[in-house]
């Protein structure tokens, strides 16, 4: 599936729950969470370790991080294990929904920026500015990886 598919697929996944939640107004561009951030404007760097461990688990670690309100971070990703791992942020009720399509089309593969995808010793980040004050979530959604253990929660606290 090409990601162009994938993401008119998840919107109107996104759009029809919003609407019957009743929570509405969703930007493609932006989301709830924030937005792309400029890397001049980085003030902290979080690094992010993808790993399984030896009792069978796969996890983030850390596996939680707060943000101030309007911050903007450098999230460092290595991924120590010895298979692919992503990391996805969003609302909670978002990942869930792309946990699910996920599911149904575990061949799909994304660019959003609110995601990156790592082979095993691989490197990557993300620069985001964490706009809205609340309570999010990540995970990596890779079928069977989120149940295993890999999921988190990122606090954005009011200045
Ligand atoms: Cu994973």
């Amino acid at each position: 599936m090409k990601s162009r598919l994938i993401t008119a697929a998840l919107m109107s996944l996104a759009t029809a729950s919003a609407f019957a939640a009743g929570s509405g107004d969703h930007s493609h561009d932006e989301l709830r969470i924030g937005r792309a951030g400029k890397p001049a404007e980085v003030t902290r760097t979080i690094d992010i370790v993808m790993m399984e461990t030896d009792d069978g688990k796969m996890v983030f670690e850390p596996a939680t991080f707060t943000v101030r309100q309007g911050e903007t971070l450098k999230l460092s990703f290595v991924n120590q294990g010895e298979v692919d791992h992503e990391f996805v942020m969003d609302g909670h009720e978002a990942i869930l929904e792309h946990k699910e399509l996920m599911e149904r089309f575990p061949e799909m593969e994304h660019d959003d920026p609110n995601a990156i995808r790592l082979q095993p010793g691989g490197k990557g980040e993300i620069v985001w500015t964490f706009a809205t004050a609340g309570e999010f979530s990540f995970g990596c959604l890779i079928p069977g990886h989120y149940e295993s253990g890999m999921k988190g929660d990122i606090a954005v606290v009011q200045n």
